[in-house]
This record gives C-alpha cells, structure tokens and sequence, in this order.
C-alpha cells in the first residue's frame, strides 16, 4: 500500500453554555464535507470537533441558571454530540476542554511559553466581555445612551477587571507575525487584511490568567491563577494529537494542522495569538486559518432575545438532512456571510436537487430497468455528442477538486451542476425513448453515457450529501469502498453490471398545507 498524505482539519470547538444553533450546524457540516472530500480523494485524514468548556461565560451561566459548571458542560456538551450525530458530522474526536489529557496538554503549553521568557506576572486593569470572552483595549470600545460601555466591534457589553495576571509578551511576535500573513496563512484575503491591518497597529502583551474566578485550568506553579480560558480552548488542537507527547504517532503524522476551520468572529484568536503561542513553545504552525462567514435569518442577526434562532434540528426534520447540508453549501458562497429563507432552500431542493439530478437519475434508470434487464449495456460508438458529453463530466474532476481545497464549496458544487445541466440536455436532445423503437443499440449507449455521467457526479458529491448520495451509488451497482473514492473516476462503468430497481432518491418539497395560498 502506499504511503498516504495526512490532512488534519479542525472545527472551533463551541461554548456549551446553550443548545447548538444553526451557524455551528454550518460549521461542523463544512468541516466534515472538507474531511469527507480528502478521505475519498486519498488522504490519511483526521478531524477533530469538540466543546470549549472553562471560563467565566461558562461559570456565570451556570450560576444564573442555578447549577454548576460543570453539570452545564455536561448538559449541552451532549447536545452538540447529538447534534453531530444527527448531521452525520465523520469526526475522529469529539474533545471537551474538561478532558483528562487536555490539562496536561494545556499545562504543558504554558510552561513551554514561560520557558521562553514570554510570560511575567502583573496587574490587568480593562475591559472584558465575558459573553466574548475577550479583553479590549479604550479605543475599541464605546459608552451608548444607556451609560453602558460595549465593544464596538461586536456590541457586547463590558465589565471593568482589574485583577493580577500574567502576561504573554504578544507584542514580541509582531514582526513575525506579520512576516505570516504575507504566507496566506489567513484566508480568505478579506479577513487576512482585517488581521494584518490589526497587528500592524501593535500589539499589547496579552492577560492570560484570571483569578477572580477558579472555572479553567489551573496555572502552573500558582494555583491562585486559573488560565484564561483562549489559552486551553487553543490548545485544544494539540491535545487531540497526544500532546505533550510530541513522539505520540498521531502527533508526528498530524502536526501542524492543515486548516482551522472557524468563524470571523474568532478570528483574532486563532490568527494571532495561537500562532504566537506556538512560536514561543517552540512548535510548528497551522498551515492555514479559513474564517467563514456568518449565517443569517432573513438578513437578519439570529439572537435568543430576537426569538428568531434556527434549530438545526428543525431543519432537519423538515427538509432532511442531506437537502440542508447541500444548501448551506451551495447556496452561500464559503467565506461570505449567508441568508437563510425557508423560500431559498425550497427552491434549492425542488430546482437542484429533484428536477436536476433526481430526474436525470430517475429517468435513465428506470429505462435501463424496463428496457434492458437491469444491466449497464454495452455502449455502441460513440457519436461527437457523446464524446463531448463524458470529457465535459471527466473535465469537473479537476474544477471540483480545486474548489473543494480552496473551500470554495459553493463552486465546486456549480461546476458539477452545469454537467447536470448539460447531461439533462443530452438526454432530452437524445430522446433515448424514441430510439428505444427505432435505434435500440444507440438508446443502448446512450443510457450508458448517462450512467457514467451520474457516476462521475455522484462520486464527486457524497461529501456534500453522503446519505442520498451512497443510494444513488447504489442503483448504479457501485460497490462500497474503493469504487466510489476519487481515484475511481478515471474506470469507467462497466457494461454487465447489475442495476437494483431504482427509487427516487431526491423527493420534491411539498409546502404544509397551511402554508399554501
Ligand atoms: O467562539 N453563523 O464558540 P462559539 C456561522 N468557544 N457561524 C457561527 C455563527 C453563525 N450565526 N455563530 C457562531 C467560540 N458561529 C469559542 C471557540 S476555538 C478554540 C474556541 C461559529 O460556540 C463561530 O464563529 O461561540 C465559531 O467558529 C463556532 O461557531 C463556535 O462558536
């Protein structure tokens, strides 16, 4: 067997503090269509998601709502398991901050840094959001109507700390930083200049410790001192690998990550101070950042007081799974913010999904089932047309896989779209129905471009709608395994191979009855 290429892919890891919603739904699917995509395209592939579960935000939740900490992790961490679970997320570990092994991992991180001389102990006097989680320096802050200071940048209100801490000395890693972000580190280019443009400002060193709370890892050599909460929740990354075990298998095969995948929102973290943590510790960096973008409710922002969050669940329930994880995908462009509408993800799922790709699949099996026993015919010569039709859908191969390294899902998904399109065209232009009478051979062969067609597309698309997509592999008789990775695009399908008797795979949305006008 030869040696495979490890790609290592990771989601943020989610507060716990409430049920999931549907902009985690969006990242967790994201992820996992990426890790499906690399499996199939060959590479050893590892993907880890989890639940980020120390903190302030954590702790005071917990006392509003009359519980522990911890007994609140417990709670909703198993939500976002569940969740996983419903969307069919293929993760290779589900970690939670609250782990065993994640307080060495963590501990050990910090040492490393204060070996480096880049950590000393002082007083933070500031502001910090706790629903955040973040400090902000005066001028990124503002005092509204109501007497109140909030973030600017994210609107979240404020509390003054003033407490002893210890530092990172951030401000060290500024040049090498910067020296990064010329690498194309932070992707896409928009949040990189968003980035670039905030280091290049200056960097203050970074508070790292609390001590007016005790929810977190406790700091090496001063149990006063728990770490702030950004410092374990990074490290998350390493400790899913067997770190501080630097020799562990998982470590050497897996770091440095191909990509975090995570939010705009928390892209300073992961683009600033993670990699300067891993500077200091002396350990490789990421390979890339991708921060997507947001999902929005009808345009507007989805908040608990607004009444208007989406449950993924619900999603679910009502359109199936495959058809929501298919539209995020198609419908937002990756990196941009996105609008949900249940009108937008109808449409998606009667126009794409059962008009284009269910009927085409639809009406050349069931002709092969009634006119030719259930068996991939022998193709006769191939006309221009037909020629044309199979280098069209063998030409996406290349199209899609750039895309989908890119993350630019969206695209990817459009290129194999317009092969549909075309392939919808051919067989209307073919009219396979009246050859059946008057050229049986040539309705023969083309019934046999058309099963290539939909085996080329249905390969390339289960990491989108793994699912649907394993039942339309199964009608075109594709065996599990190898014959549905990407390495099986280039042999064809193969004359004499049995067809079961095929079955709608992609049903059309029906609007509730009340919904109707
Ligand atoms: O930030 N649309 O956790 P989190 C798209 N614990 N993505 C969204 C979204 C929306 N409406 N709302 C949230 C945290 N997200 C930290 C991460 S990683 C070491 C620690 C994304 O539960 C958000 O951008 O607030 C983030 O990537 C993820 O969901 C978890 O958010």
């Amino acid at each position: 067997m030869t040696e495979q290429t490890p790609f290592y892919v990771t989601t943020a890891i989610s507060y716990p503090n409430g049920a999931p919603h549907i902009g985690h739904a969006y990242e967790a699917i994201a992820a996992d269509t990426l890790a499906r995509f690399k499996r199939l395209d060959g590479f050893d592939t590892r993907f880890q998601t989890g639940t980020d579960e120390h903190g302030q935000k954590m702790q005071q939740t917990a006392e509003k709502l009359g519980t522990t900490p911890r007994e609140l992790a417990d709670t909703n961490s198993s939500r976002f398991r569940a969740m996983d679970e419903e969307l069919q997320i293929s993760h290779d570990r589900f970690i939670r901050t609250t782990d065993e092994d994640h307080y060495a991992a963590s501990q050990e991180l910090w040492r490393r840094m204060e070996a480096n001389g880049d950590i000393y102990l002082d007083t933070y006097a500031g502001w910090y959001s706790v629903r955040d989680e973040a400090y902000y320096a005066e001028d990124e802050t503002e005092v509204r109507a109501d007497g109140q200071r909030y973030s600017i940048g994210t609107g979240t209100e404020l509390t003054w700390t003033e407490e002893e801490s210890y530092f990172f000395r951030l401000s060290r890693y500024q040049d090498r930083l910067l020296e990064l972000y010329r690498t194309g580190f932070v992707q896409p280019e928009v949040r990189s200049h968003e980035i670039a443009s905030f280091v290049g400002g200056g960097l203050q060193d970074l508070s790292i410790s609390r001590t007016t709370f005790d929810w977190g890892v406790p700091v090496p050599g001063n149990p006063d001192h728990v770490m702030y909460v950004w410092v374990d929740a990074l490290t998350n990354y390493l400790t899913g690998l067997g770190f501080p075990d630097t020799e562990n298998p998982l470590f050497r095969e897996f770091w440095p990550a191909d990509v975090h995948l995570i939010g705009k929102d928390i892209a300073r973290f992961h683009a600033v101070y993670w990699p300067a943590f891993l500077m200091s510790a002396g350990l490789e960096l990421p390979k890339k950042v991708y921060a997507h973008g947001f999902l929005f409710n009808q345009g507007e922002k989805m908040s608990k007081s607004v009444g208007n969050v989406i449950d993924p669940h619900a999603m679910v329930s009502e359109y199936g799974l495959d058809q929501l994880r298919f539209f995020l995908l198609r419908e937002v462009p990756f990196g941009q913010d996105g609008n949900y509408s249940h009108d937008a993800i109808a449409g998606r799922i009667n126009s794409d999904l059962a008009n284009d790709l269910g009927n085409l699949a639809q009406r050349s099996l069931s002709m092969v089932a009634k006119n030719l026993g259930g068996e991939v015919p022998e193709p006769g010569e191939f006309t221009e047309q037909d020629r044309e039709m199979l280098a069209q859908a063998r030409d996406v191969v290349g199209e899609y896989r750039t895309a989908f390294d890119a993350l630019a899902f969206h695209r990817g998904l459009e290129s194999v779209w317009r092969v549909i399109a075309s392939a919808n065209r051919y067989f209307t232009a073919q009219e396979p129905w009246v050859l059946r009478k008057t050229n049986p051979q040539r309705m023969a062969t083309v019934l046999y471009v058309t099963a290539e067609v939909l085996r080329i597309v249905a390969i390339l698309v289960q990491p989108v709608m793994p699912g649907s997509v394993s039942r339309l592999l199964d009608q075109l008789g594709q065996p599990e395994g190898p014959a549905r990775s990407f390495a099986a695009l280039d042999t064809p399908i193969a004359p004499g191979t049995a067809l079961p008797k095929p079955s709608g795979v992609f049903p059309r949305y029906e609007e509730p009855e009340a919904l109707q006008g």
